[in-house]
């Protein structure tokens, strides 16, 4: 009895022993991302948190917009190692990797969601080329996916370039789409995204572009009044991890990791399906003056005609392995394409 007890008490000890082993390696990670926990990068990394804390014994924790700094700071962070993940759209990476300003190219991504959504989860481009050129900023790339339609919000209404004229736009800190907007004929101002409703407020700034449910939330049509769907971009965003971090983990959390990823690629992309519309009705709900104003053909072409400026500048700014990346998102988007 005594003895049985005693072997007991010993196989208790180890089993003890053998679970502390594993809470001692069950860490906690930080992510940060560039919105709001209900916006869709939000969205995005909530559920990224549920996959991981179910399937492994990991924690994660969020870090939503604001609560360290800009995108740049957030970036910084996970390059220091201080954060494991981060997610920053091209709009900000463009700086630090040219080829990402690809983005940017107006007209180039399909306003199509299908088309859009298939390119997204096939594209040798972003499976295949970008993971490299991040992996040269130590930052491991683990998906990109796409966040709606931008529009341009302005204080005055937009039919064509010409209304844009001496008009301070605002965007991202990223030089294609600076060179997008002289190109539409605004004046572009880059800024951080924390100096954007204050902008508009002050008339620094008279003009802005963004997904709709970003217009929504941060209450963008406060300080504007007028929405143009122009069709020229659709939003991109990028969620990567530490690369020294990222190496340094078992094959086993890799994959965890990387499945969890990809679960929360298709639940964002499911999430987004009528968010558009179900913003702008918020949207007309909350201001009915709020004008909105889909571009024709005929009125996008001016537009069009400007792209194809902003593609050579692209070139010129990235040179051959930027082009590179701009021919294989060709080939990809013409696979994804109906006839
Ligand atoms: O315009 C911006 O700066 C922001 N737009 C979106 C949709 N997400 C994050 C980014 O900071």
């Amino acid at each position: 009895m005594k003895m049985t007890k005693r072997f007991l008490t010993g196989t208790a000890a180890i089993a003890a022993f053998a679970a502390s082993m594993t809470a001692a390696q069950a860490e906690t990670w930080r992510y940060a991302f560039e919105e709001a926990i209900t916006d869709v990068q939000g969205v995005f990394a909530t559920k990224f948190k549920e996959e991981v804390e179910a399937n492994s014994d990991h924690e994660i924790q969020l870090f939503p917009y604001g609560t360290l700094g800009e995108s740049a700071d957030i970036m910084e962070q996970t390059q220091a190692g201080i954060l494991q993940f981060v997610n920053q759209s091209p709009g900000f990476t463009g700086s630090l990797i040219p080829e990402a300003q690809v983005f940017f190219v107006p007209y180039l991504l399909p306003q199509n969601s299908e088309e859009l959504n298939e390119f997204f989860r096939t594209s040798k481009a972003i499976n295949e080329m970008f993971p490299e050129l991040y992996a040269e900023q130590g930052l491991e790339l683990l998906a990109m996916y796409p966040e709606g339609e931008v529009v341009m919000t302005t204080k005055e209404p937009v039919t064509g370039p010409s209304d844009l004229n001496e008009v301070k736009f605002r965007v991202m800190t990223n030089p294609l789409l600076v060179e997008s907007y002289r190109a539409f004929g605004a004046t572009p101002t880059p800024l951080p995204w924390g100096e954007v409703y204050g902008g508009l407020q002050t008339n620094i700034i008279q003009g802005q572009e963004n997904p709709m449910f970003f217009v929504e939330s941060t209450k963008m049509y406060e300080v504007t009044d007028h929405i143009t769907f122009t069709g020229h971009n659709n939003f991109t965003t990028a969620i990567m991890a530490n690369q020294q971090f990222f190496e340094g983990l078992s094959e086993e959390d890799q994959q965890m990791i990387q499945d969890a990823i990809d679960v929360a690629f298709e639940y964002i992309l499911d999430y987004q399906q009528g968010l558009t519309e179900e913003s702008l009705a918020k949207i007309k709900e909350e201001k009915p003056s709020m004008t909105v104003t889909r571009l024709s053909e005929e009125q996008r072409a001016p537009f069009m005609e400007a792209a194809e400026e902003v593609e050579a500048q692209f070139i010129e700014m990235t040179g051959d392995s930027g082009k590179a990346i701009l021919d294989q998102m060709k080939a990809d988007l013409e696979a994804v394409t109906a006839d």
